[in-house]
């Protein structure tokens, strides 16, 4: 039977959901409020677009659904950090975050920070102590988290973006912000995937290749979704137009930013067709990810 890919990433949504709610309880600590605005950012919003992928490469090359649950679980808490973090005053002063306040709005600022800290902090917790897998692959999961959150990956993208906030900048740098900023932790949950799986380096190094083409897919996407969305919603100015940002669709125009992001997907998709194995649920998935409306 075809596989309904939209049932399946469902219920699998549903089950993160369940176990994010597990790994942060609330507290019956003097500092509760420190779960509390944790919970606040990680539990009942967005679209768990990282663990789903690292599930869906593992279940791709055959792993047993659901194995490294609580692994795939920490690339939400630290895209919930960056999230938390990118929102504050210093960075892109963002009010709203999965429509409602963002948590600089809910809680004190000094919280916000610390309550992303909390989290970043967690995931590598959270990673360390999965008993569902080796030693060997829980090392391999910290190393990729730490590059691609880190200084080689998510963080650098973050500097670059800020150093470029107002400047004129071509093609060349914002594919290098873009790959860094959001491509990184979209490569690195394919990864995760894999290394869960037990992967070969083989089968590993086919798997980022296309992961970094989807991620940076992801984000020429969320350019285009800046703009029609703002214009759909009867916003006449996009977010990264008031924030003076340069994106695909500034540099290179709407279509032409749709063609760019078609083509990765293409070209990704062909690289899949290098596994021995059905990558039905793989395929789709991107293909959805790289046709969102939101
Ligand atoms: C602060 C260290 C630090 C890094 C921030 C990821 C990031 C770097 C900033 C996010 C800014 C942003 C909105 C970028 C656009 C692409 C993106 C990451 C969108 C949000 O990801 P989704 O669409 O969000 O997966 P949900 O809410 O569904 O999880």
């Amino acid at each position: 039977m075809p596989i309904d890919i939209s049932h399946y990433l469902k219920d699998k949504s549903q089950i993160i959901e369940e176990h994010l709610d597990k790994l942060i309880p609330e507290k019956k600590v003097p500092y509760n409020l420190l779960f509390q605005a944790a919970r606040y950012s990680l539990i009942g919003g967005g679209k768990r677009i990282r663990p789903l992928l690292a599930l869906v490469t593992a279940e791709t090359l055959g792993c047993s659904p659901l194995h490294g649950l609580s692994a795939v679980c920490a690339l939400e808490m630290i895209h919930t950090y960056s999230l938390i973090h990118d929102d504050l005053p210093c960075m892109d002063d963002d009010d709203y975050r999965r429509g409602k306040p963002s948590l600089h709005k809910k809680f004190p600022e000094g919280h916000a920070v610390l309550t992303g800290d909390f989290l970043l902090t967690l995931a590598f917790d959270v990673l360390a102590n999965d008993d569902s897998l080796s030693p060997q692959q829980r090392l391999g999961l910290i190393q990729t988290l730490s590059k691609h959150a880190g200084g080689e990956g998510m963080i650098a993208g973050q500097v670059l973006d800020l150093a470029s906030e107002g400047k004129n900048i071509n093609l060349e740098t914002l594919q290098l912000i873009h790959r860094n900023k959001t491509g990184a932790m979209i490569a690195a949950s394919i990864q995760f995937g894999a290394i869960i799986a037990g992967a070969s380096q083989e089968f590993m190094g086919i798997l980022y290749s296309f992961g970094e083409d989807i991620g940076l897919a992801f984000q020429i996407v969320d350019d285009i979704l800046d703009v029609t969305a703002s214009q759909k919603h009867g916003k006449y100015i996009a977010s990264d137009v008031v924030n003076n940002k340069a994106t695909y669709v500034t540099l290179l125009g709407l279509d032409k930013s749709q063609q760019l992001a078609s083509d990765l997907l293409n070209t990704a998709l062909n690289k899949l067709k290098a596994l021995p194995v059905d990558a039905t649920l793989l395929t789709k998935f991107a293909q959805l990810i790289v046709n969102r409306s939101f």
